[in-house]
């Protein structure tokens, strides 16, 4: 059975979630300890940002020791007892796979570094001559000379995350290996990190200039040459003996090319994370910005659904570890920030897709402020700010760039209820809590009627309850309405009208075609009582409402 089409994933990033032993930072027990918590929210699938032993130079996506837990989150032990109790609730356990490279404290990095012949010398993208003037993903060159070997390696990210080198064979059997370790424990599936990006292309071409300096490599690692070829060996070796999820993530790229991955299951991926949505109000780069376009929203929505439709299946998320939160960016803040969570909410949860929710979401948590680069952690951000004053620039207007869009906003610690620490931590959390930590918590939206929370676990029990918002067809109504988000869902029983007021103003939404014969089910601002006629009333700032037709 596909029971990824009909879950809903929760996406835990652990070193924010729950600290159990007061050091500031999220461990194990910590989640053990919210297992219910996750049951009474409904979700079905937990994927946990990476729990393995890590330097933490890029907050464990660098790996040292894919076998063992990271001390700092706990032990075997632990993971044991959070997988049973996860599947205890029925709930399925993905964790995240990050074989495009290792962490350089590996010990096949530290062998490869040591020797050019011994037989770890080829796990490692070298070259005696720098190639080429490649970008990395952080900024920065792609390539670093290593004093020990005295060549250069390739690491598309961090200098401390050299990539492997997937043409050796021996690497893809070690990397096969680990996967069947953690799959012959129980789990239920990968979240694959970059997956998109493992092979590259011989001679590893000079890209075209960007105006950092640096050049973009893209079109010789994204959906490299044998990538196909490395995806079938690893459904062939691992993942065809084995009733799992494959999630993978994927940076650039078409959705025609994707639906030949994901809807031929030799392919190897079920689902996918990719950028298209999250990318349209970015200009050049991450931090330039442009501003967000509802059009072109639903285009993108419209586009990915109808292509991998009906053979492959689509994902969607608003949130994740590297994103800001999403109430302020695709709707607002302020007084509006709950009713905007339920409207995006309303959205995730009513679209023919997996929908992914990111810790937090659930209760509209917002982004950060930060005042002084000393207090941002991630390396994405801290290298921005970095060159951003180099040349010139205002660090007032790198902080405001990194608390809009930089990585720590999805980081900040969860917020679980108003004592000092947020019920995160007894101690000192190793990011800031956000400031509203007293009014946006847990133990709030669980007592208020009406909260987010409350909010979020109706429409989930909805959507369970209502296979037409599954798997029923999908079809829009005034697509090019620059305010309005308008589909209909057609199930074999049951069909449902979506309205979504994305703007601040009152909204009229007529669709002659159809506002026959609707029952009013639910809306993040009207009660039923209120909704007298059987014409469809204007939609208030940011409401959402869902209509089931006779
Ligand atoms: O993300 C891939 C990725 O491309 C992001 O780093 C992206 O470029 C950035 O977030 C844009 O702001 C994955 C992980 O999700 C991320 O946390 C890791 O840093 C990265 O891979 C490297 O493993």
């Amino acid at each position: 059975m596909e029971w990824w089409k009909e879950g809903i994933l929760y996406q835990i990033y652990p070193k924010s979630f729950k600290d159990s032993t007061g050091n500031g930072v999220g461990d194990l027990p910590g989640i053990i300890s919210q297992v219910d918590y996750l049951d009474y929210l409904g979700i079905d699938m937990v994927w946990l940002s990476p729990i393995f032993a890590s330097p933490d130079f890029d907050n464990g996506y660098d790996i040292s020791n894919y076998r063992k837990i990271k001390p700092e989150f706990g032990d075997m032990a632990d993971f044991h007892t959070l997988m049973e109790e996860l599947h205890r609730r029925d709930i399925r356990l993905i964790l995240d796979m990050v074989v495009n490279h290792t962490s350089s404290q590996h010990k096949w990095f530290q062998k490869s570094r040591e020797n050019s012949r011994g037989p770890f010398a080829d796990f490692y993208h070298w070259e005696t001559d720098k190639p080429n003037n490649w970008e990395s993903f952080f900024g920065g060159p792609t390539w670093s000379f290593d004093e020990a070997r005295e060549e250069y390696y390739l690491h598309l990210f961090h200098e401390e995350q050299p990539d492997l080198n997937w043409e050796n064979p021996r690497v893809r059997q070690e990397v096969y290996e680990i996967m069947k370790f953690w799959l012959d424990k129980g789990v239920d599936g990968f979240r694959l990190d970059v997956i998109n990006l493992l092979s590259k292309a011989e001679g590893y071409p000079e890209g075209e200039k960007k105006s950092s300096g640096y050049t973009d490599g893209s079109p010789y690692f994204v959906n490299g040459p044998k990538l196909t070829d490395y995806l079938k060996e690893m459904n062939q070796e691992v993942f065809k003996n084995y009733d799992m999820v494959k999630i993978g993530e994927v940076i650039g790229g078409e959705p025609q090319y994707y639906k030949s991955l994901i809807a031929d299951t030799e392919k190897a991926l079920d689902l996918l994370i990719h950028f298209d949505h999250v990318s349209l109000d970015q200009r050049k780069d991450k931090w330039t910005g442009k501003e967000f376009s509802l059009v072109s929203f639903k285009q993108v929505i419209e586009k990915w659904l109808r292509t991998l439709a009906p053979e492959g299946w689509n994902a969607f998320y608003l949130e994740n570890h590297d994103q800001p939160r999403s109430v302020e960016r695709f709707a607002k803040g302020g007084k509006y920030r709950e009713r905007s969570a339920k409207m995006l909410a309303t959205m995730l949860l009513t679209l023919p897709v997996t929908p992914f929710i990111y810790q937090g979401q659930e209760i509209g948590m917002t982004n950060l402020n930060f005042t002084d680069i000393s207090e941002v952690v991630d390396v994405e951000s801290r290298n921005f700010y970095n060159s951003f004053i180099e040349n010139g620039g205002d660090p007032q207007e790198a902080l405001e760039l990194i608390s809009t869009r930089g990585r720590d906003n999805g980081r900040s610690p969860m917020q679980w209820n108003s004592s000092r620490g947020a019920g995160f931590t007894s101690g000192t959390p190793w990011l800031k809590l956000n400031d509203n930590y007293q009014e946006v918590n847990v133990d709030q939206e669980k007592e208020k009627e009406n909260s987010v929370l409350q909010y979020y676990r109706d429409l989930i029990s909805f959507r369970k309850n209502n296979p037409a918002l599954i798997r029923g067809y999908f079809m829009q109504s005034a697509a090019d309405d620059e305010d309005i988000f308008a589909y209909w869902r057609k199930g074999k029983d049951r069909t449902f009208l979506v309205v979504l007021n994305f703007s601040n103003t009152i909204q009229v939404f007529l669709d002659d075609h159809y506002s026959k014969n609707l029952e009013f089910i639910m809306s993040n601002v009207m009660v039923k009582e209120d909704h007298a006629s059987d014409k469809i009333p204007p939609l208030a700032p940011y409401e959402a409402r869902i209509y089931s037709q006779h």
